[in-house]
């Protein structure tokens, strides 16, 4: 029997490898009957990629932290009403790069802001439908960061990847706390080779959603 589809969501600093992560959870899903949406944050629909552009573009203005947190907040209230309610209520299984735990982690652990505002903006726009699960891909913000360099290679740094290491040392944190209370998260040892990786996301997939077809 296929499964109606679930909410699956990626998580990390910078990278931690979640693009490669989301086509291996995609290819697990449809293995299992049901159709794919592949989705990001910030962004997923026109409105939503409009205001990443705003969020992540380096400019000479520096943004707010809160302004910075109710754009994040602001995405994904349009993602979630425009894009992942309707793709769940047809029965796809959503894969979503960032979602709230990137909130959580990135405005506050990273830039210090209210943990109880944003989980009141939480349960506002998640519409009362967190993920069924989280694959929080861990690893050193060193290696995290190498990657992330020699991906870009000289294209322009956006306003995160001009950060400094002691705030992705923060953001690393805030993600493993989360994992620590929230039985939703599993963690994947990121610094792994990608088919190590590979065979522990299959795993977490297995053991959390059922092996079955
Ligand atoms: N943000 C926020 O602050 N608050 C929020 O609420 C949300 C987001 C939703 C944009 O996210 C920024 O928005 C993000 C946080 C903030 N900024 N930061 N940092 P993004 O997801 O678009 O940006 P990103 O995290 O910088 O993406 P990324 O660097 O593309 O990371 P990734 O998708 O996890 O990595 P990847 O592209 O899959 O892999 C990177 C490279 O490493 C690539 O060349 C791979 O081939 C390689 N790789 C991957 N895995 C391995 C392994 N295991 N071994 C060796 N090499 C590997």
């Amino acid at each position: 029997m296929t499964h109606p589809g679930w909410f699956i969501t990626l998580e990390g600093i910078e990278g931690a490898g979640k693009t490669t992560a989301a086509a291996v959870v995609a290819q697990w899903a449809k293995a299992r009957g049901t159709a794919v949406v592949q989705t990001r944050e910030p962004g997923g629909t026109p409105v939503a990629e409009a205001i990443r552009q705003i969020a992540l573009t380096a400019g000479e203005e520096s943004l707010a932290p809160e302004a910075e947190l109710l754009l994040m907040f602001a995405a994904r209230a349009q993602h979630v009403r425009a894009k992942i309610l309707p793709a769940l209520a047809t029965g796809a299984t959503v894969i979503c790069d960032r979602f709230t735990d990137s909130s959580r982690a990135y405005q506050g652990a990273g830039r210090g802001l209210d943990a109880a505002l944003i989980e009141t903006l939480a349960a506002n726009v998640e519409q009362g439908r967190a993920p069924d699960l989280t694959l929080l891909l861990d690893l050193p913000v060193e290696i995290g960061s190498a990657r992330a360099a020699a991906r870009r290679g000289s294209a322009a740094q956006d306003r995160f990847e001009q950060e400094r290491a002691a705030f992705f040392e923060r953001v690393r944190t805030g993600f493993l706390a989360i994992a620590d209370r929230e039985p939703r998260v599993v963690v994947i040892d990121a610094a792994a080779p990608l088919a190590a990786v590979q065979v522990a996301i299959e795993a977490a997939l297995n053991q959390r959603l059922g092996a079955g077809g």
